[in-house]
């Protein structure tokens, strides 16, 4: 075995020259800037966990390396840090919900939420839900009974409620910003 050249370690099983070193060095640096590089010219290196992470974007949504944090989260379709329960497997949408009785009067009170909701036993999906289930609850009604409807919402957006099968006063049907101001996140209104 040659001795020439500077050795590294004590070992001469595993003897490097300094040139070898130097080489390796500099091929590894090389690598390493030409990854970063690559990296930046294919993606958009600006975007961190912390500001996008859970994000779920529309299928089909056209994002370039342009696209910022604050695009991406105004144009999700949901954040998975917005979930607010997890029902099992077994859960069911359409569950008969029983009204409260105050002074004759019927009261139902509704939350909307996001949930994780399985639509196969092993598919969970983020869903936007009423009471936390898909289809929402089903209010059970007689004709002439009086109702109250209190809807809370627990949604990271403003939401209002459009209603089917009932006469009530335009400015109590939806749609947000047309015939009613929207329900802010954490608000409740009384139908
Ligand atoms: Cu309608």
């Amino acid at each position: 075995m040659g001795h020439e050249g500077m050795m590294v370690g004590d070992n001469p099983a595993s003897a490097v020259t300094g040139p070898q070193l130097l080489a390796v060095t500099l091929l590894t640096l090389l690598a390493l800037a030409g990854a970063v590089l690559w990296s930046a010219s294919r993606y958009n290196l600006t975007l961190s966990a912390r500001d996008v992470g859970g994000l779920v974007m529309p299928p089909g949504m056209i994002m370039t390396r342009e696209t910022n944090a604050d695009t991406m989260r105004d144009m999700a379709a949901v954040s998975l840090h917005d979930v607010l329960h997890q029902p099992d497997a077994s859960a069911r949408g359409d569950q008969l919900l029983p009204p409260r009785i105050e002074d004759g009067v019927k009261v139902f009170d509704i939350e909307t939420s996001i949930a994780y909701w399985h639509i196969l036993p092993d598919v969970k999906v983020a869903a936007y839900t009423y009471n936390g289930q898909v289809p929402g609850p089903r209010l059970r009604v007689t004709e002439g009974d009086r109702i109250r409807i209190n809807v809370t919402n627990r949604l990271p957006g403003s939401t209002a409620v459009h209603w089917h099968g009932l006469i009530l006063p335009n400015a109590m049907d939806g749609p947000a910003k047309i015939t009613q101001e929207p329900i802010k996140p954490g608000e409740t209104f009384t139908f």
